[in-house]
């Protein structure tokens, strides 16, 4: 079992829903647990002219391989209506491998850590509220230290009922 943790996003289609359900999802993946789930933020999207993003981090306890996680992750945008029609733009679900036990991984369909964690206060604060507070990304980087240069701005806790 490795611990792993799942960014989620959503700027479409009742953004909070797409998110509700895809923690449904991910709680039924073979071979793994849900550990818990962030509470929700809202903020702009990082591109002008888009609708506000909804983002949540959800933890799973997993021993899929990280390219099965990729391909389960990706049936389920699609499930929920993900059309690949440009990139960056709005979407009805995004999921991404942000961390994968102590493992770095670069391949052509995967790069973990995430290369724009530290760049995404959307990112950084749902994580650190399931993550332990000494984490150290594979690559050596401590959480805390990310935290503290990307700050809480723009960002707003929105209830999860
Ligand atoms: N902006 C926010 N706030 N949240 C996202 O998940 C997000 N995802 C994206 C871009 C368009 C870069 N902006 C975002 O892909």
């Amino acid at each position: 079992m490795e611990r792993i943790y799942i960014g989620m996003g959503s700027n479409l289609a009742d953004p909070a829903e797409q998110l509700r359900s895809a923690v449904e999802a991910l709680g039924q993946l073979p071979q793994t647990t849900l550990a818990g789930v962030s509470a929700f933020y809202q903020s702009d999207s990082l591109l002008p002219g888009q609708p506000r993003y909804t983002n949540a981090v959800a933890a799973l306890d997993s021993s899929l391989a990280p390219i099965e996680l990729l391909d389960a992750l990706q049936a389920i945008e699609n499930d929920q209506g993900r059309e690949r029609l440009e990139r960056w733009g709005p979407r009805t679900l995004d999921l991404d491998i942000l961390l994968f036990g102590d493992r770095l991984i670069d391949e052509p369909r995967l790069k973990v850590p995430h290369y724009q964690i530290q760049e995404r206060a959307f990112v950084l604060y749902p994580l650190a509220e399931l993550a332990p507070q000494d984490l150290r990304l594979a690559d050596g980087r401590s959480l805390s230290d990310l935290l503290a240069a990307c700050p809480f701005v723009g960002l707003e806790r929105i209830p999860t009922d």
